[in-house]
């Protein structure tokens, strides 16, 4: 028999575990999934949907020389046709007898030649009428951005597709991304395309490579081999020129800028494997035990910005990226200064027993490095410790407000704050709510490194970075909290950051997918409903019908719920 304890147990597990909402019935338009969410979406009634001809086709009406239209074109076509998606819940229309099969999407774009560059029009319109489907666009940018609505207006098999729909679609931010670690561990090409290809199925549009760290130095530069041969885990461990080029065009084929990202001073102990010489404490280690709470890793290594032979180095290896990535932002770290790590050497030492500062120290390294970066052509992107951290940072004065863009981690949205009214842009990554990794075990302490140095098998519980980030978490940020509307306009968008010291290719769909949906929607369309009321239930169910789509296309995203919270809605 059941103890009421039991059976009072069993029925808060059922009201906990599983919040369970039905799909809206068909005389309402949320039947219709699609993530992001579109600004403006209609569906007249009678709802209905028809099918896709077995010879349909996505074409310009005038002809057009842009490869990364057409290759989107034919990536689109083959996916409607191909797909065959089966909805968790499927959509109850009719699908009609009497219209014949969509034979044609038209596209039709204004400028099909503008570059993919930050700001770039990305709106689209789509009407899917029973007599034509005709996707508008300015740019190839907002096309595929169309074409990515259209493929989630199709299901079934054979494939139909709804009609009476129309779009009117066009992103709240600019810049919306996500920042991935491959220096912490190695991920293969492979996995960093089908990174870039289910960022595009999200309609997000910045991959930030964060190609280098302490811990290894994956890509080859022709300028300065040694720093990949002798700083890689391996010699397949490396990102050769050509594995970026492949990663650049396929980026651009799929509306994907992708900015790379050379940390610099900080994090750079395994430029020391090829350089010694410029790396300050590169062999030790440094743990918060230490007494310096950040960059908790093992040889972060600082450049030594007093050694000339720093500034030939790094010259060679902005100048060999920039001319790799076409990119016109350039992100440059200078994230985590440690005093302790610039002061184990002599002629610092002598700096600052001469009455010199560190953060004297850092300008010099911006000064030497920021013009040379500008001269390239490239907007350079810090991140906030670089004006904002309490012990080491340099003066504004020395950071061109239109030039220098700061993407912030600490302290949620007093940072972002601080650094709009001083009146730079910002690109917000905030450790509390867009950390990927947080909340999987500790790396230090925890029976990890550190602990065995220190003699302590015990398990202390630890958490990186913790608590675990949930997709509501992510979704229900809000960017521009607490700014007048000048301030906010200096907002550019948000990224995700996956630091990979707890991640590779075993785990990386599951860490990013579907968490990072919910930063695509909340930066493209909102995190609110047209009320102004957050979005909730309606997010929930079309979240998980999106992430389904999502690993039926390959993705290995984690599921939210259980399956049967789809056949038992709440
Ligand atoms: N590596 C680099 C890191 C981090 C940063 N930069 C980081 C700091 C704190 C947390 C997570 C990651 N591992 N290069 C900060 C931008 Cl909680």
């Amino acid at each position: 028999m059941k103890k009421p304890e039991t059976t009072l147990l069993l029925s808060l597990l059922f009201l906990f575990s599983c919040s369970c909402f039905a799909l809206n019935n068909a005389n309402s338009t949320t039947i219709i999934n699609v993530w992001p969410k579109p600004r403006n979406l209609t569906w007249a009634p009678p709802y209905q949907a028809i099918l896709i001809a077995s010879n349909f086709t996505i074409t310009t009406p005038t002809p057009h020389h842009n490869k990364h239209l057409s290759a989107a074109i034919t990536r689109y076509q083959n996916l409607v046709i191909s797909e065959h998606h089966h909805p968790l819940v499927p959509p109850d229309v009719n699908i009609s007898k009497s219209i014949p099969p969509l034979e044609f999407l038209i596209v039709v774009v204004q400028d099909p030649d503008a570059g993919l560059v930050h700001g770039v029009d990305e709106s689209y319109t789509l009407s899917i009428l029973p007599s034509s489907a005709i996707l508008t666009a300015n740019t190839t940018w907002g096309a595929i951005r169309g074409l990515e609505t259209f493929s989630q207006l199709v299901w079934g098999r054979p494939s139909s597709v709804a009609v009476g729909v129309r779009v009117w679609d066009s992103p709240l931010y600019a810049h919306r991304g996500i920042t991935l670690d491959t220096s912490r561990n190695y991920y293969p090409v492979k996995d960093l395309l089908r990174t870039v290809e289910a960022m595009s199925m999200n309609k997000l549009n910045v991959f930030h490579w964060h190609l280098t760290d302490a811990q290894s130095f994956p890509l080859v530069l022709p300028s300065e081999p040694s720093l990949a041969e002798k700083g890689a885990y391996a010699s397949h461990m490396v990102y050769t020129p050509e594995d970026v080029k492949t990663i650049v065009q396929f980026g651009l084929d799929h509306g994907v800028r992708v900015l790379p990202e050379i940390d610099a001073p900080g994090h750079t102990g395994s430029w020391a494997l090829a350089y010694p010489e410029i790396v300050t404490c590169a062999n030790m280690f440094w743990w918060p035990a230490s007494g310096d709470i950040l960059a908790a890793e093992p040889g972060t290594g600082h450049l030594n910005p007093l050694n000339l032979k720093t500034y030939q180095v790094l010259k060679n290896v902005i100048r060999d990226t920039a001319t790799l990535f076409p990119e016109t932002f350039y992100h440059s770290g200078a994230d985590e200064i440690i005093p302790g790590c610039w002061k184990t050497d002599p002629k610092i030492q002598k700096h600052l027993s001469d009455g010199g500062t560190l953060s004297q120290i850092l300008e010099m390294f911006i000064n030497n490095t920021l013009p040379f970066i500008l001269s390239l052509n490239r907007t350079v992107v810090y991140w906030e410790d670089v004006l904002l951290d309490e012990r080491v940072n340099v003066s504004s004065t020395i950071l061109p407000k239109e030039h220098v863009i700061l993407q912030t981690w600490r302290n949620g949205h007093n940072n972002t704050k601080r650094i709009v009214s001083l009146g730079y842009r910002t690109i917000v990554s905030s450790s509390d709510f867009y950390y990927l990794d947080c909340g999987h075990g500790d790396f230090v302490g925890n029976n990890s490194a550190y602990d065995r140095q220190n003699g302590d098998d015990k398990d202390n519980g630890g958490s990186w970075c913790g608590p675990f980030k949930t997709w509501q978490t992510i979704y229900n940020y809000d960017i521009a909290y607490g700014l007048n509307e000048e301030e906010a306009k200096l907002v550019l968008g948000g990224e995700v950051a996956l630091w990979s010291e707890q991640a590779d290719s075993t785990v990386l769909d599951a860490r990013i997918w579907p968490r990072t949906c919910a930063l695509a929607e909340s930066l493209w369309s909102g995190n609110k409903d047209e009320k102004g009321v957050k979005r909730y239930a309606e997010v929930t169910d079309r979240l998980n019908e999106w992430r389904s789509r999502m690993v039926s296309r390959g993705i290995g995203a984690e599921p939210i719920q259980p399956l049967w919270c789809v056949r038992n809605p709440g």
